[in-house]
């Protein structure tokens, strides 16, 4: 098949490159497009090998979930994703992953060189040289639940985890026995009103010595050429961004910078990569969050990555498209729930001024999830991934992870720890949260930046109770008191959750639970209870559009399959949440008018 080459940026591949106009060494190629495809069905993973392939081959567009498609709705089972690349012969090379789910194992000539347990997550995969230039690849992929092999991916999410290369797949060619850029990490420093950012440089092939480099921003030409050391593999320098502007939802300016890297005693570059970056500054303090140094108040939603007719491997039309329906509601923030983020929609916000939260995937996992070692690897090797991959996003403010889990207790401790030590180690300028859905018993609070609570009064939970929608605002001020008596006045708090079911075209004249009636009063009150508070630093609601969930007997509790508490319905038809939502976001503006 025949790639096409972008811009040297490895990780904003598909939309960022026509803005760069500077020739470069290292081209990232995509492998997007039709590859040979087959459906293996219930086979032992363990007597697979890819040399006894003896079965007829489809062809299939990558990305794709094949049990989006038609032919393989619903099923589970081990499949095979097959192309040729080329690589000039005696040059390594790396293949960049978007995201393969649940599970895959990569095999390039057919040599096993991969394997990822966490079906959202960006990775890469070393292609040692060869002589030759054309190379087989082969991903052997597996969208069953299975504890030991997958234990990121329970089969109890509230929401429909599909098998397939869900994500872009890139090659890049790297040199030939001399050092590369693994990474380029932009940080915009105290002084990122002066332009000025914090450059760590990640290197394969040199652990420490000395590295010579050479920058170049916003296409303009390069810097002379000068000397930084390495010590494990990383190199760091502060720098100016000549003629700084920068990057804030209502003007969201963005910089490039290009680093060349020259060998020490050669003069010609071997290797460079470009990427792009925002000057802003985030801060979680004085109970609030802080953008540029004004207050900010979040006013956004929950968004799954999902349309009936692709499963997650949304079109980047529909991308923008949600995003445009979300700024006309007045939104300036999204939470990617509840997983890392396609790289396609970042690049959006960047562009357009849309604020990001964004999660390792984690949806409610249980006590023995906690106490596999397998999940924790998985877990900490995802969560750092997508830390280096979405790192220059400047729409990114927040960094989660574990959506839900069981943080009345304290089994979930060691992970929690581990996970904030490893954001703030790689890290430290932008706050770190988790979703809890336990606001009054919630026992570690103290490891977030941010104090994040999924709520649901007025929709579970109330039996009892003859008007539920009266239940939301006492509970909402009773959580946010609660914060503060428990000592984490100085942490701002934001709902991260709050929704109700409405069903798209179903009116009834009660305005009873599940029409649209009651979901608009719904959060029409949910935004005055959060929004109206004084400790309230933004809402995120349940959620955007509707999205397939719990097939099966589960699905007694979501009609049709579908988690309903959509805005708009699964083709992006608005409810009559929507108005509403627009009213009330319309009218609060934080004070800097964000
Ligand atoms: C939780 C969860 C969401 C969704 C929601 C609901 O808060 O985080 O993914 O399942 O509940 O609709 O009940």
């Amino acid at each position: 098949m025949t790639s096409r080459a972008t811009s040297a940026t490895f990780f904003q591949i598909l939309l960022f490159p026509a803005m760069s106009t500077t020739p470069t060494l290292r081209p990232v190629h995509s492998l997007d497009g039709l590859w040979n495809f087959a459906f293996l069905g219930e086979i032992d993973l363990a007597a697979f090998t890819p040399h006894a392939i003896g079965f007829p081959f489809e062809k299939v567009p990558v990305p794709s979930a094949f049990d989006a498609l038609p032919a393989w709705a619903g099923k589970r089972g081990a499949a095979v994703y097959r192309t040729t690349f080329a690589v000039p012969p005696g040059h390594p090379a790396q293949l960049q992953f978007g995201a393969v789910s649940l599970w895959s194992r990569v095999y390039v000539d057919g040599q096993s060189l991969h394997e990822n347990a966490c079906g959202y997550a960006p990775f890469r995969v070393a292609v040692p040289p060869a002589a030759r230039a054309e190379r087989e690849l082969l991903v052997l992929v597996d969208n069953r639940f299975d504890f030991e092999r997958v234990p990121m991916h329970e089969h109890y999410f509230d929401f429909y985890q599909y098998g397939g290369i869900l994500r872009s797949v890139a090659l890049r060619v790297l040199p030939v026995a001399a050092p590369y850029l693994e990474h380029v990490l932009v940080s915009p420093t105290d002084h990122y009103r002066a332009g000025e950012i914090e450059l760590a440089l990640h290197f394969g092939g040199i652990k420490n010595g000395e590295s010579r480099v050479a920058l170049a921003f916003d296409d303009q030409s390069a810097t002379s050429v000068f000397t930084l050391p390495v010590a494990d593999g990383r190199a760091v320098t502060t720098v100016r961004v000549p003629a700084p502007r920068l990057w804030s939802p209502n003007a969201p300016a963005l910089h490039t910078v290009r680093v060349t890297l020259h060998p020490v005693g050669a003069d010609a570059a071997v290797d460079d990569m470009t990427v792009r970056f925002g000057l802003r500054r985030i801060e979680a303090r004085d109970g609030h969050l802080w953008l540029n140094g004004e207050m900010l108040r979040l006013r956004g939603y929950n968004r799954h990555e999902w349309h009936p007719n692709f499963g997650p491997c949304t079109p980047t039309l529909q991308m923008y498209a949600d995003i445009q329906l979300l700024q006309d509601l007045g939104c300036n923030f999204v939470r990617g729930s509840h997983y890392q983020q396609d790289q396609r929609f970042l690049d959006l916000c960047d562009e357009l001024g849309l604020l990001v939260w964004e999660e390792n995937l984690g949806w409610g996992q249980r006590e023995r999830t906690f106490a596999s070692e397998k999940f924790q690897r998985d877990h900490r090797v995802a969560l750092e991934a997508m830390l280096l991959h979405s790192y220059n996003h400047p729409s990114v403010i927040l960094w989660g992870f574990l959506n839900e889990a069981g943080t009345d207790a304290d089994y979930v401790r060691p992970v929690f720890e581990e996970s904030a030590a490893l954001i703030r180690a790689l890290d430290p300028r932008r706050p770190l949260t988790y979703a809890s859905m336990f606001a009054l018993t919630d026992r570690h609070y103290d490891l977030a930046d941010v104090i994040s609570l999924n709520l649901y009064p007025g929709w579970y939970n109330c039996e009892d109770h003859p008007r539920p929608l009266e239940l939301v605002r006492p509970h909402l001020a009773a959580c946010f008191d609660h914060i503060d008596r428990a000592g984490f006045a100085a942490k701002p708090v934001l709902v991260s959750e709050i929704g109700a079911e409405g069903l798209y075209g179903w009116h009834d004249a009660h305005h009873d639970f599940f029409t649209e009636e009651y979901q608009a009063a719904y959060l029409t009150e949910a935004c005055a209870a959060a929004l109206g508070h004084p400790r309230c630093s933004g809402i995120a609601l349940w959620h955007f559009s509707d999205a397939r969930t719990y097939s099966g007997c589960r699905a007694m509790r979501r009609p049709r399959t579908y988690n309903n508490k959509g805005t708009f319905d699964e083709y992006r038809r608005p409810k009559l949440a929507a108005a509403a939502v627009r009213a009330a976001f319309r009218t609060t503006r934080g004070p800097a008018g964000i």
